[in-house]
């Protein structure tokens, strides 16, 4: 593992371009719950069975509870020392991308500039009816939060199963996976299209790819560096003693 560390670690120093795709692992050692395995149930709710457009319309007050249930709690947790790191490693690097499939907002609390927030986020709010998209960081909206301007319902800003995700920040994610010479990939389950492409795009345009996760995923074995462990503990070790 300390081998692994130390080449990965040259190779970012090498790098002109870095882009770094997470997943809700590394915002896991903050409290905040993945989807998949432990952690993934609201009330007898698997959370990737609430994140659908389907959900909403069949219950929106449902959907509403379980969304204002995680704003609380997000509102209450800290970014982790992996977060930090990977603003600071944003700091180093010639030309850095973070592509985050978190909704928490965690990376920008943490200082990250560069952040393509590839599933919205969940301090944002969208109309159904006249599309207007608002920040309201009130933790609890209630059941039926209406629009100021038109007092059509509102839906998080976040993209669920089903739905595409917004075209520029799209391409933008893609054109950072196609150009980078180091791509890492952080606590995701690897599961999810269209991210989970990313790192295959990184890896056929000849770049490195390394994954940080406490467990193997489907793109464990395509990796060219899998690091077993928490992001917490791994990813502060790429940035330390830069040179
Ligand atoms: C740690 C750790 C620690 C823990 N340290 N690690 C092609 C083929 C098949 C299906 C599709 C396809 N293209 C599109 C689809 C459909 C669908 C999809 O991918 N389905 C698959 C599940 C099969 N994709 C979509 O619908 C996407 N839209 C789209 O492609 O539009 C075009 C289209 C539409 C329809 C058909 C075809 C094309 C949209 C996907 C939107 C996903 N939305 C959600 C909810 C966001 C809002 C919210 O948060 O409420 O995004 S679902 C959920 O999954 C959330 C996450 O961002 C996403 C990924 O989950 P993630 O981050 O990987 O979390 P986990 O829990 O799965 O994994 C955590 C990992 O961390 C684990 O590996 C742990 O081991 C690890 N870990 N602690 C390091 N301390
Ligand atoms: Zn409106």
């Amino acid at each position: 593992m300390d081998n692994e560390i130390a080449r990965l670690k040259g190779a970012l120093i090498e790098a002109q371009r870095v882009a770094v795709l997470t997943g809700a692992g590394i915002s896991a050692e903050s409290g905040v719950p993945t989807f998949r395995g432990e952690g993934g149930l609201w009330r007898k709710y698997r959370s990737q069975e609430l994140a659908t457009p389907e959900a909403f319309a069949a219950n929106p007050g449902l959907a509403w509870e379980f969304y204002n249930w995680r704003r609380s709690l997000i509102n209450d947790v800290e970014y982790n020392p992996a977060h930090k790191a990977l603003a600071e490693l944003e700091e180093k690097v010639p030309r850095f991308t973070l592509i985050s499939q978190n909704v928490d907002g965690l990376h920008l609390r943490a200082g990250s500039k560069n952040l393509l927030e590839i599933h919205g986020n969940i301090w944002k709010v969208r109309c159904t009816r006249c599309g207007k998209i608002a920040v309201d960081f009130t933790p609890d909206l209630g059941t039926s939060p209406r629009c100021k301007d038109c007092k059509g319902l509102l839906r998080p800003h976040v993209v669920w199963f089903g739905e595409n995700l917004d075209h520029d920040i799209l391409q933008a994610a893609l054109d950072a996976s196609m150009k980078c010479d180091v791509m890492l990939v952080i606590g995701t389950s690897a599961m999810v299209q269209p991210s989970a492409s990313f790192p295959v795009e990184a890896k056929s345009k000849g770049a490195l790819v390394a994954e940080i996760n406490i467990e193997s995923t489907p793109l464990s074995s395509y990796a060219d560096i899998t690091l077993l462990g928490k992001a917490g503990d791994i990813v502060p070790r790429l940035v330390d003693n830069w040179h």
